[in-house]
């Protein structure tokens, strides 16, 4: 079981700007369009949580903002602040907190400018890596004296929903078995995907918390959602079996090509040729490390060098070389018939390749190796 951790920044433009300009301390201000007197264009991209006791935040009419600020002033409360976006500072700024992260984390997914997921599998149990993920934390706030909050769980999804529990400078740990119990009493909006619309749309059915979507059958749920229904009934039960996919192993790829003594487009040739590729690709996938792949990819070159390629890629990990056989045949036959290769052209070269690998990732006694 893999423990997986989500670490999110904290109003981080907001943030950024507050430490940056020692006036701002304490003070609400908002990231975002010119607000120009109230008769400004645009939203805000986001608020430190002083402004967020306003009701100012992440894509707010800037105008609303504006108003808002007007009505705490008129309360005898500070007005915000308002700064239009360097964004610039703020990409530096995220380089070096991930190169901070990176000093303790071997593989990290970045998915935006202050969010990304952890490989944590190496840490013994859940206290290990809440240790490591106060480390983390720290070491941001001592270094670049900003804060983060981070969620740990066995999947992605519950990781990120957990890093939204106890912001700012929070941690929260969801165990495996308490998965269910965690997500149940969540706002459906909790939900990453569960947008305004949608929750619009399931408040109809009177779905209002995580626990009351797990009253649906998934047939139920597609009926009334379409296919969005069928990943709901399983995001509402935790279930995502997404990896950690770092630069590196979406960079990679793994192929074999072969050139035929003499063109051909006999079947059992074809079919010998496939099977040793398959053999080849995969042993060099595994001596690499590697564990699993998403991605075929089969290249065919006719006499006449026309070249095609066709790829497949599934959701969940393929790990045996059956299913890599089984895959790379299936995109070779329409070659071998009218449906690609109409002219009944001989075959000169068959290449294959794997791609979306992840690599298994070694430890000795919960090090990183
Ligand atoms: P978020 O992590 O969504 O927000 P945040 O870091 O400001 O606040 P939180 O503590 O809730 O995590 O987004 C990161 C940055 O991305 C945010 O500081 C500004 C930018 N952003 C936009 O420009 N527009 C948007 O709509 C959102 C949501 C974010
Ligand atoms: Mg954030």
């Amino acid at each position: 079981m893999p423990i997986i951790a989500h670490l999110d920044m904290d109003a981080f433009f907001a943030s950024i700007e507050e430490r940056d300009k020692p006036y701002l301390k304490g003070l609400p201000i908002s990231v975002g369009s010119d607000p120009d007197g109230g008769k400004g264009r645009g939203v805000v991209a986001t608020a430190n949580y002083a402004a967020r006791k306003y009701g100012i935040g992440s894509a707010l009419p800037i105008t609303r903002a504006w108003k808002f600020s007007e009505d705490a002033k008129r309360r005898g409360e500070p007005e915000c602040i308002f700064i239009t976006p360097h964004h610039g500072k703020y990409g530096k700024v995220s380089s070096k907190i991930f190169a901070i992260v990176r000093k303790h984390v071997k593989s990290v997914e970045q998915v935006s400018v202050d969010e990304a997921y952890l490989d944590f599998s190496h840490c013994r149990n859940m206290r290990d890596a809440e240790r490591l993920a106060k480390k983390i934390q720290s070491e941001i706030k001592k270094q670049e004296n900003l804060t983060c909050s981070l969620g740990i769980a066995p999947s992605k999804l519950v990781a990120k929903i957990a890093s939204d529990i106890k912001k700012p400078y929070g941690i929260t740990s969801v165990n495996k078995e308490d998965v269910e119990s965690f997500l149940e009493p969540l706002p459906i909006r909790a939900i990453p995907g569960i947008g305004p619309k949608t929750a619009q749309s399931l408040m109809r059915l009177s779905i209002r918390k995580v626990g009351d979507i797990r009253k649906f059958s998934r047939e139920s749920l597609i009926k009334r959602l379409g296919k969005w229904g069928s990943d709901l009934y399983d995001r509402a039960r935790g279930i995502d079996s997404r990896t950690i996919q770092t630069k590196k192993d979406v960079a990679k790829s793994v192929g074999v090509h072969d050139t035929f003594m003499e063109d051909t487009l006999a079947l059992r040739t074809l079919m010998k040729s496939i099977k040793d590729i398959v053999d080849e690709v995969y042993s060099r996938f595994k001596a690499d490390g590697f564990v699993s792949f998403r991605t075929v990819v089969i290249t065919v070159r006719f006499s006449d060098f026309e070249t095609f390629t066709r790829s497949l890629t599934v959701k969940v990990e393929m790990e045996t070389e059956r299913e890599l056989e089984r895959q790379a045949i299936k995109l070779l036959l329409p070659f071998m018939d009218r449906q690609e290769n109409p002219h009944k052209k001989n075959i000169r070269m068959l290449g294959l390749r794997v791609e979306k690998l992840s690599q298994q990732i070694k430890y000795h006694q919960g090090v990183l190796l």
